[in-house]
């Protein structure tokens, strides 16, 4: 099967993405066409189901490397995103190591771990696909509560965890700075990125735009959001508003 972003990972680079919240395979399709590594499909806050899921993936998938932020850490949610076609696994909310192990086996086939086989995808090519899925296949948990900040360490020393992926809106929520991130929260980021390294893992973090994706690539995050679309379409529709009123 093969990987380009393992292969990217492995050489030192930063993975980029485009985030697709709002369930439109075509949204999803001309942001791949853009040229991202990646198209994240988001079925924890988005509003994909699972056919569109399933048609979106077979639109970007020859442009870009599909990857899913599963709804939950369940077995059904982490197995049925990867029989779509994901590349890469998104986990949210996973605070203990003891929850990343678990996420690694339910989403690496036996003797590694206890997925179970099948999916349309899988089945076009069922023993290369069987074979190579346990190595291609990126997984990533999210830190984004204080626990799983000071669990990091522990998190990142799991076998089969390839990369922590912060949550920073929630890791706000969490350490109680939001509306604000601020130092205390600058600070926690920075402490996942050396806990990830220190494990010879990758770092990555949600960065809504396209300025603060360069500047957390330029710190050492190794996979960083470009654009979701959502916020595309919303900064557009605003800006066209504003233009027309004051042209
Ligand atoms: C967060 O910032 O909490 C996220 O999950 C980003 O998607
Ligand atoms: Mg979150």
């Amino acid at each position: 099967m093969g990987n380009p972003l393992k292969v990217k990972l492995a050489a030192g680079g930063c993975i980029t993405c485009h985030w697709a919240t709002i369930g439109s395979p075509s949204v999803a399709e001309i942001m791949a066409e853009s040229g991202p590594d990646s198209v994240v499909f988001d079925l924890q806050h988005g509003l994909w189901d699972r056919a569109g899921l399933e048609h979106a993936i077979g639109l970007v998938r020859h442009r870009a490397v599909p990857v899913v932020r599963s709804a939950d850490d369940s077995d059904f949610a982490i197995g049925s995103v990867l029989d779509a076609g994901a590349g890469a696994l998104i986990v949210p909310m996973v605070d203990t190591a003891e929850q990343a192990r678990a996420v690694v086996r339910k989403a690496k086939y036996p003797p590694l771990g206890s997925r179970s086989g099948g999916g349309t995808r899988p089945m076009l090519d069922y023993k290369s696909y069987i074979g190579g899925a346990n190595d291609d296949i990126l997984v990533a948990v999210m830190i984004e509560t204080a626990e799983a900040v000071a669990n990091a360490a522990e998190i990142a020393a799991v076998p089969g965890i390839d990369i922590l992926f912060i949550g920073p809106f929630d890791l706000s929520m969490s350490l109680g700075t939001f509306p604000e991130f601020g130092p205390r929260h600058e600070a926690a980021v920075q402490s996942v990125l050396a806990a990830a390294r220190a494990h010879g893992k990758a770092c990555g973090i949600f960065t809504p735009y396209a300025t603060m994706a360069a500047e957390r690539r330029a710190q050492g995050f190794q996979w960083v959001v470009l654009a979701y679309d959502q916020g595309l379409v919303q900064d557009g529709a605003k800006g066209a508003v504003a233009r027309a009123a004051t042209g």
